[in-house]
């Protein structure tokens, strides 16, 4: 829900998605692969302002991975250099099969993605059965692992809702709106509209626009008072129409200037925890 008097009141959490699971080298030569170079954009993108970090992780050739151990050496290495909030994705790459979408859980990260529901990526189905849901949302939860859904769609949202009144997924909500995937909602000022007017009031928002129209979309989200904006290779290599970043961090840097200018104050990672009702990590 947008709340029309408090847009600027509340500091806005960045997001770092610094590999997804379909950029490539050819996209981007600088895309991270294994768990080092990983957390190194993790890091370079806190010191630009990041303080969430949505995590995929790849074998050392780039092939888009689910292994546990490389989750786990991701988390490791950005919790040992920053208090960035970790959260893996439960949606790996398209077919990716269920257990290997819960590998990512295993790693112990602070969040993690949820899919509540199926769209076309491209010129593939990117599915997600109710069964599935239920999974991911039954480990999370077992394991204190707060959930964020991924609404690539208005009806992602009616799912949401419905699973949380069921007592299906745990709350408080947190919603992710994606724009702009081939296949589903479109990056639009109408539909960010829609999306975030269909929020239910007190649950934090955030945006993803994939591809060109991110800058736009991040933008106006800003102003419709998003609690989150997320950036990173996952989504846009570039900065602008033929001009890459030169890194992960060089987009978070360009959403922070973009929220600066519109008055926008950039949440500290203590204000993010707070923000998404995620815990601070006692040291082991
Ligand atoms: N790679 C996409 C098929 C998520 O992380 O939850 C799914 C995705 C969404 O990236
Ligand atoms: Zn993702």
């Amino acid at each position: 829900m947008i709340h029309e008097h408090d847009w600027a009141a509340e500091p806005v959490v960045v997001v770092v998605a610094p590999t997804g699971a379909e950029t490539t080298r050819d996209d981007h030569p600088g895309l991270p692969h294994t768990p080092e170079e990983i957390a190194r954009a993790v890091v370079e993108s806190a010191a630009a302002g990041a303080t969430v970090a949505h995590l995929h992780v790849r074998e050392p050739d780039g092939t888009p991975s689910s292994r546990p151990e490389l989750f786990a050496e991701a988390v490791e290495r950005i919790r040992a250099e920053s208090d960035v909030i970790t959260m893996v994705s439960t949606g790996g790459a398209v077919g990716t099969p269920i257990e290997e979408r819960l590998a990512g859980l295993r790693a112990g990260p602070d969040m993690a993605g949820i899919e509540v529901g199926s769209v076309n990526f491209g010129e593939d189905l990117f599915a997600t059965l109710p069964h599935e849901t239920r999974a991911i949302a039954a480990a999370a939860t077992d394991a204190g692992i707060a959930l964020e859904v991924e609404a690539f769609e208005l009806g992602h949202l009616d799912t949401a809702r419905a699973l949380v009144a069921a007592g299906t997924l745990p709350e408080p909500l947190r919603v992710n709106v994606v724009l702009g995937v081939p296949g589903a909602l479109a990056a639009t000022a109408h539909n960010l509209h829609a999306m975030a007017t269909a929020v239910p009031p007190g649950v934090p928002w955030g945006v993803t626009a994939v591809g060109r129209h991110q800058r736009r979309m991040l933008a106006l989200a800003l102003l419709l008072g998003a609690r989150c904006v997320r950036v990173g290779f996952e989504d846009n290599v570039h900065l602008d129409r033929g001009v890459r970043a030169v890194s992960n961090a060089a987009l978070v840097e360009q959403v922070v200037a973009i929220a600066t200018a519109v008055g926008r104050r950039v949440a500290t990672a203590a204000e993010a925890r707070r923000i998404l009702a995620v815990p601070a990590r006692v040291a082991a």
